[in-house]
């Protein structure tokens, strides 16, 4: 049996004092969804089911590149990121994983694993760092890493991911995530063609100290922090890097990384096509890469991409298994409060996007009927599954309003006076 940090006995108080409506209107739903050939316990059990990664950096409060401005009881290092991750798990039952950066995380690997273990907690990917410099490393990242024009520094980028695959060897990790900030700042900078000659190299070496069971994902991003060209800069140049590399080598998606008004479902669809679609950073974003709550901003593209997966799921397309994170940056919200909501939206545009009737959508699509197409659609997307997510929690233990027991717990407060207040670390948006 797992250990809680919010009492078991405020949680069951919240729960029963909300168990009684909660059980209506999850029958009052469970009566109209019957009505659409759809059995709401099926959809309860997915959900209970379904989970999505914590960051660890996410814990804490991020920053933009002009300021951080830190709350009370920010964790001080992994095993206060762990603590604060166990307390969303347990309130939210939706976030079983954590997935650790290295070496902003760095600590003896069986230390952590016990640390998590305690909380039932697991690890999800692993999360390399080129796009800074750590403490007393010899060679900069500031002109690149796997794709620098410097032999030394390219072989320090690739020996860093290598230690990362061993460090998550021992934490229970089945992938890597590799994201780079290379790229240029002005035209003439760099040859697009041999930085990217370098790179696809490099990775082939990381590639081939991957255990035969892990995965690694690959993150591509327009811009930002080089502003005129980057490396992998787009999902195509991530498809090319994930054939190029081979079967283990998956492309990852993190929402916020596309120019504005990109077709983001399509570009899912496409790479559950072509068997390459490896995982998600979900986030929201308005302008660019703003790592904002999942769903704050565009809940209807979050449904979008998860009407996509459930299509996968359904269909049975191969080699389909996405991972699910979060990456997001909160500057002006309580982090664990953020993430709780946030995982519970990623679960709701899963909950909306399985009763979507699928057979009728096939039939208008075949017949050209646009119209009744993009309702059937939206008729699954107007569904207010809170019922549905809220029965999830209470039957696994979870809280039926997580963010009101957290609240009445004291959470923060109690931290933030174990916890001194951490120096500032600038800006730092990843
Ligand atoms: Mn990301």
């Amino acid at each position: 049996m797992s250990e809680t940090i919010i009492s078991a006995d405020l949680v069951a108080k919240h729960n029963a004092a909300r168990k009684a409506e909660l059980e209506r209107d999850y029958q009052s739903l469970g009566e109209r969804l019957d009505r659409r050939g759809i059995a709401i316990d099926a959809i309860r059990d997915k959900v209970e089911k379904f989970g999505v990664a914590i960051p660890s950096w996410g814990v804490g409060t991020g920053g933009t590149r002009f300021a951080r401005f830190p709350g009370p009881g920010e964790p001080r290092d992994i095993f206060d990121k762990i603590e604060d991750c166990a307390v969303i798990a347990q309130l939210t039952q939706a976030t079983p994983t954590v997935s650790l950066h290295i070496p902003w995380d760095k600590a003896e690997p069986n230390r952590l694993k016990q640390a998590a273990s305690r909380f039932g907690l697991g690890f999800d990917a692993m999360n390399s760092n080129t796009f800074s410099d750590a403490k007393d490393q010899k060679l900069s990242y500031k002109f690149g890493s796997l794709s620098h024009a410097d032999a030394g520094t390219r072989r320090q980028a690739i020996e860093h991911n290598l230690e990362c695959i061993e460090i998550g060897k021992t934490l229970g990790s089945k992938a890597l995530t590799v994201w780079i900030g290379d790229g240029s700042n002005f035209p003439g900078q760099v040859n697009f063609a041999r930085a990217f000659e370098r790179y696809l190299d490099a990775m082939r070496e990381i590639y081939a100290g991957l255990p035969d069971d892990w995965r690694l994902f690959t993150e591509h991003k327009m811009y930002e922090p080089a502003f005129y060209s980057t490396v992998v800069q787009d999902w195509g140049t991530n498809y090319i890097i994930a054939k190029e590399l081979g079967d283990k080598a998956f492309c990852l998606v993190d929402l916020g990384h596309h120019a504005p008004n990109v077709n983001i479902e399509m570009i899912v669809s496409r790479l559950i096509q072509f068997g390459k679609l490896g995982g998600f950073h979900f986030n929201d974003s308005k302008y660019g890469d703003d790592d904002l709550d999942a769903g704050s901003i565009d809940p209807y593209r979050l449904f979008l991409v998860f009407n996509e997966l459930v299509d996968a799921e359904l269909s049975g397309a191969k080699g389909f298994n996405p991972a699910h994170m979060l990456d997001q940056s909160h500057n002006v919200t309580d982090p664990i409060e953020s993430l709780m909501l946030s995982a519970v939206e990623v679960q709701r545009a899963y909950a909306q996007a399985l009763l979507v009737d699928r057979t009728a959508l096939e039939g208008f699509q075949e017949e050209n009927d646009a119209l009744i197409a993009t309702q059937t659609l939206k008729s699954a997307y107007r569904t207010d599954v809170e019922p549905i997510l809220a029965m999830a929690r209470l039957r696994t233990s979870g809280a039926i309003d997580p963010v009101a027991v957290y609240r009445e717990a004291g959470y923060r407060a109690k931290v933030a006076a174990e916890r001194p207040a951490v120096a500032s670390g600038g800006g730092g948006i990843v």
